[in-house]
Parts: C-alpha cells; sequence; structure tokens
C-alpha cells in the first residue's frame, strides 16, 4: 500500500474506533473492540474499501501503536485517544518522573490557568519524549512543549495510565504540576 492510502485508512480507522462507529453502523464492545470482518464489510458498504491486509499493515507500522489486533486476530480498537466512552482495562502504572504534552501556543493562557483539560477527549494524552510531544503540538499550530511532574502527580494520587511505549494517559494536569519549556 502506498503511503497516501494507509494514511487515509488510518485516519478513517481511527474516526471509527475513537470517534463515530455509528458513522458506518458498527458498535464498539464496552472494552473499545469491534470485530475486524464486521468493520470491513461495513466499511465496504459506506465506499470504504478495507480488508484484513490493509489493517493489518496499518496496525503494524503504525510507529505510534495506535491499533490494538485481538490475539486471537478477530477484532480490533484504538489504544488511545477515544472520545466515546469506553473501558480500555488499563490498570494504573507509575510514569516515569517526567513526561511531555506538546500543544499550540495560543492554548498556553487557558492552559495555565485551567491546566490540561481532556476537553473533546476521554483524557489528556502525554508524551514519554519531548520529540512526539513537539510534533502531537504542531497539529494544533505553533507547538510549544509543556514538562509535566507525572511522578509527582503519581504521589499524589493521580492515576496514569500506559497506552502505548510512547503514549499515557491521565484525566487532568492541574496548573502547578506544569511547566512550560
Ligand atoms: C489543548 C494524536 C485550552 C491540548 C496525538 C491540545 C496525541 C487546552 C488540544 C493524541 C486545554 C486538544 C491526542 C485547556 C488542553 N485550554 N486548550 N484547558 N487543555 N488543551 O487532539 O493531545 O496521531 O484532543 O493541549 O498525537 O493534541 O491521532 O489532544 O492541544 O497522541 O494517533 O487542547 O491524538 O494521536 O487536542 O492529541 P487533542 P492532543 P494520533
Amino acid at each position: 500500500m502506498q503511503e497516501k492510502e494507509r494514511v487515509h485508512l488510518s485516519k478513517f480507522l481511527s474516526l471509527i474506533l475513537r470517534h463515530q462507529p455509528d458513522e458506518i453502523g458498527v458498535a464498539l464492545d464496552p472494552g473499545g473492540w469491534v470485530e475486524i470482518e464486521e468493520l470491513i464489510r461495513q466499511a465496504k458498504r459506506h465506499g470504504v474499501d478495507l480488508d484484513r491486509a490493509a489493517i493489518g499493515e496499518i496496525t503494524r507500522k503504525s510507529a505510534k501503536e495506535r491499533f490494538e489486533i485481538s490475539p486471537d486476530g478477530e477484532r480490533i480498537r484504538a489504544r488511545y485517544g477515544h472520545s466515546i466512552k469506553v473501558d480500555l482495562g488499563y490498570q494504573p502504572q507509575p510514569p516515569p518522573q517526567i513526561l511531555y504534552h506538546g500543544t499550540a501556543q495560543r492554548f498556553l493562557p487557558d492552559i495555565q490557568r485551567q491546566g490540561l483539560q481532556p476537553l473533546n477527549r476521554r483524557y489528556v494524552h502525554l508524551s514519554v519524549t519531548r520529540k512526539d510531544a513537539r510534533q502531537v503540538g504542531g497539529r494544533h499550530g505553533k507547538p510549544t512543549i509543556l514538562e509535566i511532574q507525572a511522578g509527582e502527580m503519581a504521589e499524589d494520587g493521580y492515576a496514569f495510565f500506559s497506552a502505548t511505549d510512547l503514549v499515557w494517559l491521565v484525566k487532568e494536569v492541574p496548573p502547578p504540576y506544569l511547566t512550560s519549556l
């Protein structure tokens, strides 16, 4: 598959598996999973040509590990990014001492006042590396990076969830735990 095609289909999968499964008439189970056969069938009915090979390739080639295929190969879900209510079953884990959040410079005044909020998603997404944070922030405009005192937050009782090796989730980050770099 050409990269352009892969990115297009990956965005489609993100839309369905994170935000709007009903757009093509599929339902996610409580853990966020959908049957791959059902997904392919319904995508086709809505003019999106997907097959198992394409889904496998998109999942394997995502450096961010956006998607997870069940051990039996029958179901798929998004590992993070949801706006719809799902219970991914992640257990709280001790995070690295420092995590990063990339955002747009224009959001800084609001963030410094209100802290990081999930807004349209279920969780605030944090990056393990500054490089990834910069890339995340660049999606919204001129990027800027916040340093998050994740270790301190965890000590203070905030639950952190590891979605992938590079992405951590938390419900919010109040202002005292963040510094603009
Ligand atoms: C900002 C992508 C004003 C927040 C990415 C962010 C990530 C506030 C934007 C994942 C705020 C929300 C998630 C406040 C937060 N006032 N702005 N109080 N609190 N914000 O897209 O973290 O490539 O929902 O800083 O790479 O950018 O799709 O979150 O700029 O991993 O796999 O509001 O989605 O992954 O934007 O991105 P988003 P995000 P994929």
